[in-house]
């Protein structure tokens, strides 16, 4: 067969080019880089695929399952029962939080982010992660980047440093309704000068801790003069599961709380992630147990043991993130 000579060169050249950049940059899915962090291990390439969507929370999906900590990490579920009262929210990949992302230091994050709420643009920020090198990713509208338009992608990439952090919608008010998730950049233990406080540090143990309401929270803000007043939320949800008792007849719902499964005589590493949007102070304690802060807003800190951690999102937009062993 005759091939022009030319062809061959560009065939081959397709070849070589396209062996190189597989071999350089290989994604693995976002589950995987959720791994005990090893000195010397290589770096993985971590990808997430974010779809945000305009979703309900105890809607028909809650017949056929009921969302655990095996779906924390993907989309198997689809229930989302929040405190157990209805409502819509703001979903990413049908769960609130968000997939946990969970990576070792030095790995490098590309998250995609498909914004599908209709007639909402949004931008995602990465909270407390330095983004030295990767400014442009920090996700603030029109400041770093133009918003994310309804049926476009963006796609985010860094390198974090090791630490607690999380992630929520820098746009509006939106952080308010579910657009928010877990960041976790574990290092080996041996590197963490608290890492002889603790025996385990297990991707379940984490305590995201958000405020809620009953609508959304454009509804608040300004808010409403004659009824319904105030902008607190009305409920705490630790990663997005609670309870609620309605005022009117004293009932509970029958929405499960987070369960977290500790033994005995071992001492664990909690991540605990303050992502309220408003400005109310939140006071965690572990009934029967002492906890001691080891690490605060992705800095080692020296060990303190407490009954009580008070953590406040801020006025100041500082949200706060708190390791403690227990
Ligand atoms: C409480 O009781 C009321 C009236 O029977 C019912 O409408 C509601 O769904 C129950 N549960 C909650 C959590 O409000
Ligand atoms: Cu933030």
């Amino acid at each position: 067969m005759f091939v022009p000579r030319n062809l061959l060169v560009f065939l081959c050249f397709i070849v070589v080019f396209k062996s190189k950049c597989t071999e350089s940059v290989q994604l693995v899915p976002g589950v995987e880089c959720t791994r005990p962090c090893r000195e010397g291990e290589p770096p993985k390439f971590c990808y997430y695929k974010f779809v945000t969507e305009l979703y309900v929370a105890g809607g028909p999906a809650c017949f056929v399952c009921t969302p655990n900590q095996d779906n924390m990490f993907t989309q198997n579920c689809q229930c989302i029962t929040t405190d157990g009262f209805e409502r819509t929210l703001f979903s990413i990949n049908r769960m609130f939080p968000g997939p946990s992302i969970q990576v070792c230091e030095n790995d490098r994050v590309i998250v995609d982010v498909k914004n599908e709420i209709e007639g909402n643009e949004l931008t995602m920020h990465w909270h407390g992660i330095f983004q030295k090198g990767t400014q442009y990713y920090d996700g603030v509208p029109m400041i770093t980047q133009c918003p994310i338009q309804q049926g476009t992608t963006f796609r985010y990439q860094m390198v974090p440093q090791p630490g607690t952090f999380f992630y929520h919608s820098h746009t509006g008010l939106q952080r308010f309704d579910g657009l928010s998730g877990h960041f976790i950049v574990r290092q080996p233990q041996h590197k963490d000068p608290n890492g002889h406080l603790y025996d385990l540090d297990l991707p379940a143990h984490v305590i995201q801790i958000n405020g809620w309401m009953h609508q959304h929270a454009i509804e608040k803000f300004p808010g409403l003069w004659t009824r319904n007043q105030k902008q607190d939320p009305i409920n705490l949800l630790i990663n997005g599961r609670g309870k609620w008792i309605n005022p009117q007849y004293g009932n509970v719902s029958d929405s499960p709380f987070e369960v977290f499964e500790v033994l005995p005589g071992r001492r664990y590493r909690f991540r605990m992630i303050n992502a309220l949007a408003s400005p109310c102070g939140v006071v965690m304690s572990t009934q029967g147990h002492t906890m001691t802060v080891i690490a605060t807003d992705g800095e080692n800190v020296n060990p303190r043991t407490v009954e009580a951690i008070t953590s406040y999102s801020g006025k100041s937009g500082v949200c706060g993130s708190l390791d403690c062993s227990t």
